[in-house]
């Protein structure tokens, strides 16, 4: 989609470092981590949050949390643990209205997620 950061990035033509990428899925650092490892997790289709998750194809929504859960043993978070996270909506502070997951690690987090 024209004027979408993550389909630019998932393209080519916007500049990131990308982690993990086959024809579906593509995995890049945060911009602006929050953590040590800060990694997007997004399909390569535009679909703007989890509202529209059902526009993707099954194959494509496991693939993204097989990455996610691959990238965590990449990165060596598997023993201490990580968290994922998709802000979907106004209330959940959605930036890039395209839908990813946030892989979270590298240093202790707090319990409250909300
Ligand atoms: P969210 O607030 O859940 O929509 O998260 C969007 C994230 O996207 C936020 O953590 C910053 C990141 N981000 C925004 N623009 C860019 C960009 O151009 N490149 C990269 N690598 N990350 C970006």
């Amino acid at each position: 989609m024209a004027d979408c950061v993550f389909c630019g990035i998932a393209s080519g033509k916007i500049p990131s470092t990308i982690v993990y990428e086959d024809a579906d899925v593509v995995a890049f650092r945060d911009v602006a981590p929050q953590t040590p490892v800060h990694i997007l997790i997004v399909p390569r289709e535009h679909v703007a949050s989890f509202n529209e998750v059902d526009k993707l194809g099954d194959d494509i929504v496991a693939k993204m949390f097989r990455v996610a859960s691959r990238l965590a043993k990449e990165q060596g978070l598997r023993e201490r643990g990580y968290r994922l996270v998709s802000n979907c909506g106004v209330d959940a502070c959605q930036s890039v209205p395209h839908l990813h997951i946030h892989l979270l690690g590298g240093r202790a987090m707090g319990a409250d997620i909300a």
